[in-house]
């Protein structure tokens, strides 16, 4: 079986992750546990990308060497990954040298078969910007803004790739694979951009202008554009793995969807003779009040706030409950807390508690056998059945968010039959009937807190654990086995009690009293 081989971006590091960066993370952690579950070998990377312009900047305002700030911020991306409970195999950095090697190896193909060729370049260009600037940058009354300094027309030599050459084919290559973007109005918008004609890529920059990059192989004089070194790390990171590559899928945000990674990376690796990804998942932003969250707009959130306040779970629950992949989605705390309370710790925490509370009470803490099936239990089992099919479905095409609202009414329904059923009035009673129906009750909202928590395993993997753990159960190898309702738990000894999402201390309380709620 062909691996499946899935990648995030590689963040800048230019600056510190935000929650754009640690949604993008968690939402391919979420597929790759997932397709983990199902039985395929998965093999997950992300990384950094550490060379270019800015980063070079950075390190000059901080007096630094630019190795050692890039050292400094990448282990900050890596450590907000073992923070989100992220699962990747492999962590690529882009200066790292089994990195540099292939970027070199696969420019010196392509120089070799002709793809690359030199030309003088001739543009408006801000030194102190250090940038070539384009007609769009020009202010109405056709002058250049402020913070380009002084302009000057220069003309310069420059390599390029013969992008245009291969503007044909992949447009026949996107019209015969009508599923290489997801969602699949992306690739619309990617066949609408392919209508102009492509320009050839200029791919070098004079290293007296840019030190800070992977030197060309066949003249040493220049660096490689950043990328054409970063978009080369899905492959470098997996070329002495025999039989991983073509990735299955690239997850990526929308901005760097056209062209990097829908024209630039298809047309690269087609010319190289590499076999192209299966696909590509382009998910939208996290906004605030409507505008992008970014570095540089100064509104990122840091996304390890929240995971300190939260934990890591509740989290994560909130970015793939909330937002609807490809879509954008505006981040409020007042949301955040609102499904923080209604589902995490209403819904769900309340029925932990229940469960354990009342096997304790009740039971000595020992989970009994359901000796009765009515039409209570019945209805819940079948409602679980159909939750856990569609919750699949759902999953296999990316839409969690849905996916998760199944697995939340399912354990409202939950929650519902224990109101129904009433176990702390049938424990007052002596009668048969009613112990019988205590029993059958207690069984019933243990193997739905079981089964809900399996389901949802690959959103929330600790919580899962610990909730097994105060079950008293051990989660069997196949995950598609452990989704049939059964009498796993007979028997088992429970915990007395589990805090699992606290009431949060009272000025986060304040922030969510005026939610409104979402649709
Ligand atoms: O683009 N909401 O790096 P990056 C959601 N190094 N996602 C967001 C976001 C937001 N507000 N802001 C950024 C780069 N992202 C390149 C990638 S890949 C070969 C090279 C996403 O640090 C963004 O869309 O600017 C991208 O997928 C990722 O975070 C890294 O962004």
């Amino acid at each position: 079986m062909k691996p499946f081989y899935i990648t995030t971006a590689i963040d800048y590091v230019n600056g510190s992750p935000h929650l754009g960066h640690a949604y993008e993370k968690v939402l391919t952690d979420v597929i790759a546990r997932f397709r983990r579950q199902m039985g395929d070998q998965v093999r997950f990377v992300t990384g950094t990308d550490e060379h270019g312009q800015k980063v070079q900047a950075s390190a000059r305002k901080l007096g630094v060497p630019p190795q050692q700030f890039v050292d400094q911020v990448s282990a900050e991306f890596r450590q907000m990954l073992t923070r989100l409970e992220i699962s990747n195999d492999d962590f690529i950095r882009t200066t790292e040298e089994r990195h540099k090697k292939v970027v070199r190896d696969i420019l010196q193909r392509l120089f070799d078969k002709g793809e690359i060729y030199k030309a003088e370049y001739r543009g408006f260009y801000s030194t102190r910007q250090e940038q070539f600037l384009q007609e769009k940058d020009r202010l109405p009354d056709g002058s250049w803004p402020e913070i380009f300094g002084e302009v000057t027309e220069i003309t310069e030599s420059n390599y390029f790739f013969k992008l245009r050459s291969y503007q044909e084919w992949l447009v026949d290559f996107l019209n015969k694979n009508e599923n290489f973007i997801f969602p699949s109005y992306r690739q619309k918008q990617v066949l609408e951009f392919l209508k102009e004609p492509l320009n050839d890529l200029c791919i070098s920059r004079p290293r007296e202008r840019l030190e800070w990059g992977i030197p060309l192989p066949f003249d040493e004089k220049y660096v490689t554009y950043v990328w054409f070194d970063a978009l080369v790390n899905y492959y470098s990171a997996v070329v002495d793995l025999p039989g991983v590559w073509p990735a299955t899928y690239h997850v990526i945000g929308k901005d760097i969807l056209v062209p990097p990674h829908a024209v630039y990376w298809p047309i690269m690796l087609h010319a190289a003779g590499i076999p192209v990804p299966q696909g590509i998942i382009a998910h939208g932003w996290w906004l605030q009040r409507g505008a992008k969250m970014s570095k540089s707009t100064g509104n990122a959130l840091n996304p390890l706030d929240l995971v300190t306040e939260f934990g890591a779970d509740a989290f994560r629950y909130f970015l793939i409950r909330e937002m609807n992949v490809g879509q954008d989605s505006d981040f409020t705390r007042e949301q955040f807390l609102v499904r923080y309370n209604s589902e995490l710790a209403n819904n769900l925490g309340n029925l932990v508690n229940r469960t354990l509370n009342m096997t304790t009470r009740f039971a000595g803490g020992v989970l009994p056998a359901a000796d009765v099936n009515e039409d209570l239990e019945r209805s819940l089992q079948e409602l679980w059945a159909k939750t856990r099919d569609e919750f699949i479905a759902l999953c296999e095409g990316f839409q969690f968010h849905t996916a998760l609202e199944r697995a939340m009414a399912f354990l409202t329904e939950t929650n519902a039959y224990v109101e129904k059923r009433a176990p702390w009035k049938l424990g007052k009673s002596t009668e048969a009937k009613d112990q019988a129906l205590l029993r059958t009750s207690l069984a019933t909202m243990a193997e739905a807190l079981r089964l809900a928590v399996a389901l949802i395993q690959h959103v929330t993997p600790a919580t899962t654990k610990k909730i097994n753990a105060v079950l008293g159960y051990t989660a069997g190898a196949t995950w598609r086995d452990e989704l049939n309702w059964g009498s796993r738990l007979n028997g088992s000894k429970v915990e007395p009690a589990l805090v699992l999402f606290p009431r949060p201390t009272p000025p986060a309380l304040e922030a969510g009293k005026p939610a409104p709620k979402k649709g």
